[in-house]
């Protein structure tokens, strides 16, 4: 009877070493996900252009963009000016235009093709805007 025991009890203790196993194997997996995720979120910064008058500005402010939406035609440029007490920046959808996170200073691109360019704050989820170049 004691044997007995003895036996299921020592079938209980490997199959939960293997199932800890089967567990650490997964956070690590989570990790590895999430970092990917992180490294995807903002890509790389685009320089801004210099040498060129921007045709609009938006204020990148605490915690919006004013005006969230503009309009220019092509080859001109839009000027973003941060201030305000929080760290913005502004991340094309596409990665054609990408500032540092910066609480102040400002950033310039020149937009030349035709088309709508939705961006954000990469930080600031409910910061978006849009310039449409016609
Ligand atoms: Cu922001």
């Amino acid at each position: 009877m004691s044997a007995t025991g003895a036996r299921a009890a020592g079938g209980a203790l490997s199959r939960r070493s293997v199932l800890l196993g089967a567990a650490g194997t997964g956070v690590a997996g989570a990790l590895t996900a999430g970092l990917a995720g992180c490294a995807a979120a903002k890509p790389d910064p685009v320089p801004s252009d210099t040498g060129v008058e921007p045709a609009v500005t938006v204020q990148a402010i605490d915690n919006r963009y004013e005006p969230a939406e503009v309009e220019i035609a092509e080859g001109q440029a839009v000027r973003w000016v941060f201030a305000g007490t929080n760290k913005h920046d502004v991340v094309a959808e596409d990665g054609s235009f990408v500032s540092e996170l910066i609480a102040e200073g400002e950033y310039v691109h020149v937009f030349e093709t035709a088309g709508e360019f939705p961006y954000d704050c990469s930080i600031h989820p409910e910061m978006t805007g849009r310039v449409v170049v016609r």
